[in-house]
């Protein structure tokens, strides 16, 4: 296993737009369980490729009390919402900023799990708010895109500055292609 450096806002590279996993193999499965490692070594609940420079439709999520409850998605697509929610989020490539988003407390995805076997679930709350926040990732998009452009200017100087000062945690990464 090895840990994985976690790109931060604003960083270009996280606008990436990451293409479908279409090979099934052990190079997915041991990526797939870098980021579940560095995730959980960041004290995560979501982690999405594009943010450790990969630009594929890979997501990890544990949300469960225990953090023992992985979940691997791939090619994930939510295929129906339900009840809008604001809901207050924060993001591995976004250290230290909350705001609150306009997201859906229910939802039904459909995925692929690591063997490239279709499912297909419901999630509600935490779970769900997660699960989108994650598939913005992919898209290249981020939770700070939807407040107003003062606030994400204030942010990106912000962590431009903990950047420069050596306060932010950077690791070398392993280069990846899968
Ligand atoms: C996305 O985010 C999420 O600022 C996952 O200093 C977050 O795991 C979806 C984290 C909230 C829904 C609600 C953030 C860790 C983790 C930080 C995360 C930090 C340390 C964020
Ligand atoms: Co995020």
């Amino acid at each position: 296993m090895a840990k994985l450096e976690i790109l931060h806002f604003p960083d270009n590279r996280l606008r990436q737009k990451a293409s479908k996993v279409s090979v099934f193999d052990d190079k997915l499965t041991k990526f797939a369980n870098d980021m579940l490692e560095t995730m959980y070594f960041s004290k995560g609940i979501g982690l999405a490729a594009v943010q450790v420079n990969v630009a594929k439709r890979v997501i990890v999520i544990d949300v469960s009390e225990n953090r023992d409850e992985p979940l691997f998605l791939i090619n994930p697509v939510i295929i129906d919402t339900q009840d809008p929610i604001k809901f207050e989020e924060g993001c591995l490539s976004v250290p230290g900023f909350y705001e609150k988003v306009d997201r859906f407390n229910k939802i039904v995805y459909e995925a692929q799990d690591l063997q490239g076997e279709i499912y297909k679930q419901k999630a509600e709350g935490l779970h769900a708010v997660c699960i989108q926040h994650e598939i913005d990732h992919l898209d290249g998009k981020l939770f700070v895109d939807y407040i107003s452009n003062m606030k994400r200017e204030r942010i990106a100087k912000k962590i431009k500055k903990l950047t420069k000062e050596g306060k932010l945690e950077t690791r070398s990464n392993v280069p990846y292609s899968i």
